[in-house]
């Protein structure tokens, strides 16, 4: 069911685009963010939402709005009041009828995202774990044209003063290592939840064939590098806030996250050297 609640006056859709002068100068991401919706580029931010209602009105508000020409949350059954709450907000609210798990809620995000016409889609969970005042930094070597996925990673930082548990830094250093070593990178994280991602990339990359689990991220990244767009990945330091409602995944759930990137890696490498060959990581269409 899609449920569209009406567009709060001064922002969003149908907004005048003045012409602007091409840039050729380098910018500061908030001019370069600025600039570049100017010039008509569309920002869409989705947040895939469970049992956000805690949380939602604070993610909200640190959203840059003057930015933004559309939000849409995908709701997956929640049990609290996040509905109510994201149509308050005045927010496209998408809800599911039944739980469909992280992967899931992201694919209708997506979906949803580039039927409303996103050149620049940035997904930010609404557990106010990662600060959204770094969105215009975040997309802005998109915009540039520099980069189609860029991914706000807490390691470029310290995440262990946002609070982050022992245990969940070195799971994430274990498995940010085997993944760089795998996909020819150099990140300093995989595992985040604020991304952007260029229209190109989104409709390139066949992500409906992802996992609805949490391990969908990680397939994204794999097909992306099996996409050849290994360097059109960027990434920059996004502080991050560890409490209660930002952080649900428990230890055993973590073990079958870690398990399930590990098979990503897997299976990554086996397509590479043509041993087996995954539907999934071929790419939907040719790119430009
Ligand atoms: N769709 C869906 N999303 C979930 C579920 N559990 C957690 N999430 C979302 O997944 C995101 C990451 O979960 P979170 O608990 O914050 O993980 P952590 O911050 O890495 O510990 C959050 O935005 C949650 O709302 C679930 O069962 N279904
Ligand atoms: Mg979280």
């Amino acid at each position: 069911m899609v449920v569209r609640a009406p567009t709060p006056a001064g922002r969003s859709s149908g907004k005048y685009t003045p012409p602007v002068p091409p840039d050729t100068t380098a910018t500061a991401p908030a001019q370069a963010a600025t600039a570049s919706a100017e010039a008509g580029n569309r920002l869409v931010v989705v947040m895939p939402a469970y049992n956000a209602a805690l949380t939602l009105e604070r993610t909200y508000a640190d959203i840059p709005h003057d930015l933004v020409d559309h939000l849409i949350l995908v709701d997956d059954v929640s049990r609290d009041e996040t509905v109510a709450i994201a149509r308050r907000l005045g927010l496209q609210v998408i809800v599911h009828r039944q739980n469909k798990g992280y992967g899931g809620n992201q694919k209708t995000c997506y979906d949803a995202a580039l039927a409303e016409g996103g050149d620049v889609v940035v997904m930010l969970h609404p557990d106010y774990q990662y600060d959204a005042t770094r969105i215009p930094a975040l997309i802005a070597p998109i915009l540039e044209g520099r980069r189609d996925l860029m991914l706000g990673s807490r390691f470029l930082g310290d995440p262990m003063a946002g609070g982050m548990p022992k245990w969940k830094f070195l799971a994430n250093r274990f498995l940010t290592t085997v993944e760089n070593l795998a996909f020819g990178l150099h990140l300093s994280e995989y595992h985040t939840g604020l991304r952007a991602y260029s229209r190109e990339l989104l409709e390139t990359i066949p992500y409906q064939l992802n996992s609805d689990d949490f391990v969908f991220d990680q397939e994204l990244i794999a097909q992306v590098v099996a996409a050849g767009m290994r360097n059109r990945i960027g990434e920059i330091a996004v502080p991050t806030r560890y409490f209660e409602e930002a952080s649900s995944v428990g230890f055993r759930r973590s073990v079958v996250y870690g398990v399930s990137t590990l098979r990503v890696v897997g299976r990554y490498l086996l397509h590479r050297l043509g041993v087996r060959r995954s539907r999934q990581l071929q790419t939907r269409r040719r790119r430009r």
